[in-house]
């Protein structure tokens, strides 16, 4: 903090200096060039207390013991003189701030963003200024519903929150995996959350929208479905935060040097491809591993395999907000990647993960607010009322105004202004004439413009639209065309899917009157969605109404069946004996494993105990730990139902359990010569698409990898019988 400090004052009086002579003369001078950022890519460094030596002090610095109270004699009472037991316990019992109203789960990491070129046919901003300019980001990834500690693989939309670390001051894109909102109105943000946060009374469900009361919005309000329904598909059940695509959601605006702007969309494209999880899969996840994503990112990042996305813009021209059959202003849609494709701009890659969850990922404060020279706002009525939402809640988490001079929340640019005091006050100012204008100060911090100073852009060309008014406009009304598109665009079991989803949250839902209402919205989208849903629910579906179909389908909204997932990363057991056959079958998982552990697949070899190349045991494995299963020779007997092998060491049967969950959720299975045995014993079927029976090792690592890079086979899982 001292050096931080120290850096800001000297770059302050530099700046003062400089001006003196004739302060207002000469813009190029104020020009922020001056301050250059700290070289260093660890901006946290300065701040970090390393605690490897030294005795434990107290808050005020005085070396002390803090394991026994003072007390009036050994088995007296504490005496109130105990400073130390006071101020220990009272650090303690103001530990926690105020969890986040919405997307309070999360997991976050440091990186760097490269820009791919000089975009300033774009905009001004200078992170996008060069080729191969870096910039540092932290990135907090999130779920929207659950409360801090729930679980991660909760069905939900998931944040995607970027900080760029510009040197003209902090950036951050407030984005989700899903590319549209529920609603198209911040006024009614609110209502939303409420409907889908647990019941008043007994705070059941937690992390769920399956509940009467997420229902009842989401059918009152038809704004809801296109959000619904990725969420209802794989984008709600992403397999880790790693295998998502990030949206901005908001249009935006890029503003050149000469303030003429563009309308744009922004996109994270991820380079480990997209990939969910199977519902039944998240749900036993959330009960074997709730921390299931954020270890994801954290082992990736620990093994050097951190995550990388592309940023990418959708670019409209001004005139064109209306062209395409509806209003860039209005989040509920997407510019169809057909229609618009995404220009990408840059690379982000992850690469080390916070030293201190609560000092960086807890503590990070987000905003859309946080936008750099080159960006503008638009007038979408949802990202107008974010900009005011997300300051707001900072106060309320951090209790004062003085959030931004927290260390991960701090820009890498000195900052010069009048804003004074307040809790936790962090900057000691010098200048004796906080106000503007001055001239005790010289006129210093002076005004920055957009011809001096490198200032924003303030709102360049824009206009207001219309007289006041309290009225959502026109151009907002369709909900139903866009959810279809999405509809039509998945592949038949991504549709059995969503169907399924939507079967399953229906189900808890107890309303008569709300079950209605929400097969007359799906009727809008399509019939033969009311009618399959409405067969679960044991309801008549309405009539058809043609009025509301189309057949138009998008490309870039599927999350199943690329086949080219990158494999590295990816997990997979090798269920193997210690026990029978002399263990011969965990020294070929050791051959297995070194062949795949070469490609970046990360393996565990799975057997009754631990030890002599065993990682990990029956009793603590399941099939939600890994991409792929296979069955090494030799450990073939634990599978069979009279097993002689049965052991004490594991619940019983949990060998055949994990290589039936793995081929029910869709995952490549294999098995080596004998160890096809084991299929038999566990109704796999010994053949298809994604099962590999092979005599060789390298055949069936062969095969095993062309699994993982498809990923699921999704011809495992029933279609309804539909005409
Ligand atoms: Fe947020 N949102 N939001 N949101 N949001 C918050 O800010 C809000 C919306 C998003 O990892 C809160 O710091 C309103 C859209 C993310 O720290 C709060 C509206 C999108 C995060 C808030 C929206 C998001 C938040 C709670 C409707 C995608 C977590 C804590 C107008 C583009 C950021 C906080 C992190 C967090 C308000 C809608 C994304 C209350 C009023 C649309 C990723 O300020």
């Amino acid at each position: 903090m001292h050096s931080r400090v120290t850096t800001l004052l000297t770059w302050g009086s530099l700046l003062g200096l400089s001006q003196a002579a004739c302060p207002f003369a000469d813009p190029a001078a104020l020009v922020r060039r001056d301050d250059a950022p700290p070289a260093s890519d660890d901006i946290l460094e300065e701040f970090r207390v390393d605690d490897s030596e030294g005795y434990l002090t107290s808050d005020v610095g005085g070396p002390i013991e803090d394991q026994v109270s003072l007390k009036a004699g050994a088995r007296g009472s504490t005496l109130l003189e105990d400073f130390i037991f006071r101020q220990k316990i009272q650090h303690f019992d103001h530990e926690r701030v105020p969890e986040r109203a919405v997307h309070a789960r999360g997991a976050g990491a440091h990186g760097t963003f490269t820009s791919y070129g000089d975009w300033s046919n774009l905009t001004a901003a200078s992170f996008l200024g060069a080729a191969d300019k870096q910039t540092p980001v932290f990135v907090r990834f999130s779920t929207v519903a659950g409360s801090r500690g729930s679980a991660d693989t909760a069905r939900d939309v998931h944040g995607f929150a970027t900080r760029f670390y510009t040197d003209e001051g902090n950036f951050d894109i407030v984005g989700n995996n899903i590319p549209v909102f529920f609603i198209q109105d911040a006024i009614q943000f609110p209502d939303l959350i409420h409907s889908v946060k647990p019941r008043p009374d007994n705070e059941i469900p937690q992390g769920a929208t399956a509940h009467d009361s997420a229902w009842d919005f989401f059918s009152s309000q038809p704004s809801t479905l296109h959000t619904l329904f990725w969420a209802m598909a794989g984008h709600g059940i992403p397999r880790s935060f790693r295998h998502m695509d990030g949206f901005g959601v908001n249009t935006y605006r890029l503003v050149k040097d000469d303030g003429s702007s563009k309308l744009v969309k922004w996109h994270w494209k991820s380079r480990q491809g997209k990939a969910s999880l199977v519902w039944e899969e998240a749900q036993i996840i959330a009960g074997k591993n709730s921390d299931f994503h954020r270890q994801d990112l954290w082992d990736a990042i620990e093994s050097g395999n951190g995550p990388e996305w592309e940023l990418g813009v959708q670019v409209v021209n001004e005139e064109d907000a209306l062209a395409y059959g509806f209003d860039l202003l209005d989040p509920t849609k997407i510019v169809p990647e057909d229609i618009v494709p995404v220009t990408k701009l840059g690379v982000m890659k992850l690469n080390r993960n916070p030293t201190n969850y609560f000092a960086e990922t807890e503590q990070a404060m987000f905003q859309p607010g946080h936008i750099v020279r080159g960006v503008d706002f638009s007038e979408d009525p949802l990202l107008q009322g974010r900009i005011f939402s997300y300051l707001d809640t900072q106060l309320n988490r951090h209790g004062g105004p003085n959030f931004e001079q927290l260390p991960i929340n701090r820009p890498v640019v000195p900052i010069h202004n009048n804003n004074r005091d307040g809790a936790g006050q962090n900057f000691i100012h010098t200048n004796t004439a906080p106000y503007s204008p001055n001239t005790l100060n010289k006129g210093f911090p002076q005004q920055a413009n957009q011809t001096v100073g490198r200032g924003f852009f303030t709102a360049p060309g824009r206009r207001p639209s219309d007289e006041y008014v309290r009225l959502v406009s026109p151009t907002f009304n369709d909900h139903w065309t866009q959810p279809r598109l999405f509809y039509n665009s998945l592949s038949a079991v991504e549709q059995q899917f969503l169907i399924n989803a939507i079967r399953f949250e229906t189900s808890h839902v107890q309303s008569a009157t709300v079950k209605q209402n929400v097969l007359i919205q799906l009727n809008r989208i399509s019939h033969d969605i009311a009618v399959r849903v409405a067969s679960a629910l044991g309801l008549e579906a309405p009539a058809a109404d043609d009025t509301y179909y189309h057949n138009n389908v998008t490309e870039s909204v599927s999350v199943f069946g690329s086949g080219d997932i990158p494999i590295a990363t990816l997990r997979v057991g090798i269920l193997a004996s210690a026990l029978a056959n002399n263990g011969s079958s965990v020294q070929q998982a050791g051959e297995l494993k070194e062949a795949l552990t070469k490609d970046g697949v990360v393996v565990t070899v799975v057997a009754e105990r631990l030890g002599d190349g065993v990682d990990q045991t029956y009793s603590a494995a399941d099939a939600t730990g890994f991409d792929g299963v296979v069955v090494a020779a030799g450990a073939e007997g634990l599978f069979a139902a009279n097993s002689t092998s049965a052991s004490t060491l594991y619940p019983a049967g949990r060998p055949g359990q994990i290589l039936l969950d793995a081929y029910r959720w869709g995952k490549p299975v294999g098995a080596v010569g004998s160890a096809s045995g084991a299929f038999k014993s566990t109704s796999v079927p010994t053949s298809g698409k994604g099962v590999y029976s092979e005599t060789a090792v390298e055949d069936i690592v062969k095969g095993i990898e062309a699994g993982l890079a498809t990923f699921k086979f999704t011809d495992r899982f029933p279609l309804d019988n539909t005409e």
